[in-house]
């Protein structure tokens, strides 16, 4: 499948599968899941037509493993990012000792002001090294990186989640266990 193919149609995924499903006219489950024919159909009368086939690489082939199929193959949800309100079942657990967030230098202040706020999405999201929080800081402009003391959060009762793709979650992150490098 052509690279720029792939890179769209997985931009239409995320779309639908963390934010807008409405947008052509899927219905996701609580989970957070859509049924692969129906997801099919949707794209197909949206004028983004796939085959189950490509569908398979476009998930197996993402470059941060964003989509997971149900065990049965029967169903397609994103591992994380929603803006939407699905439950993703995830089990609290324990983080590792430091966890990493990227961001840009023009949103320190505020963060420091009010901690780590979800935003639009369910959850304020983690990494485990600083490669990629810089990474993802970039996306916003010149990236920093804060340090999160996870285990004194963890120590106080915060809870963690880890997505099936390794992004760690957790509803908030207070000023106090913020620094910077
Ligand atoms: C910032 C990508 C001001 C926060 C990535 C971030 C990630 C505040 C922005 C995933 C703030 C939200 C998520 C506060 C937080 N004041 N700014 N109090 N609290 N912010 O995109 O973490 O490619 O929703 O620092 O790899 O950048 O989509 O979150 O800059 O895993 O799969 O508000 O998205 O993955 O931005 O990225 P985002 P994020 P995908």
């Amino acid at each position: 499948m052509n690279p720029t193919l792939i890179k769209r149609a997985s931009r239409k995924l995320s779309l639908v599968l963390r934010h807008q499903p409405e947008a052509i006219g899927l219905k996701l489950d609580e989970n957070g899941w859509a049924g692969v024919e129906d997801l099919l159909r949707c794209l197909a009368a949206t004028g983004t037509p796939l085959r189950r086939e490509e569908l398979e690489i476009i998930v197996a082939e993402n470059d941060k493993k964003r989509f997971s199929f149900s065990p049965d193959g029967h169903r397609i949800r994103a591992n994380q990012g929603h803006s939407i309100t699905v439950d993703l079942q995830l089990d609290p657990v324990p983080p590792p000792a430091i966890l990493y967030h990227g961001t840009s230098t023009k949103a320190i202040a505020s963060i420091m002001r009010t901690g780590l706020q979800p935003r639009q999405r369910q959850h304020v999201h983690l990494s485990l090294d600083q490669e990629t929080a810089t990474r993802v800081g970039q996306r916003h402009g010149k990236p920093i990186i804060l340090h999160v003391d996870s285990a004194a959060m963890a120590r106080d009762g915060f809870q963690f989640y880890c997505s099936a793709n390794g992004v760690w979650l957790t509803e908030a992150v207070p000023q106090k266990y913020l620094s910077l490098s």
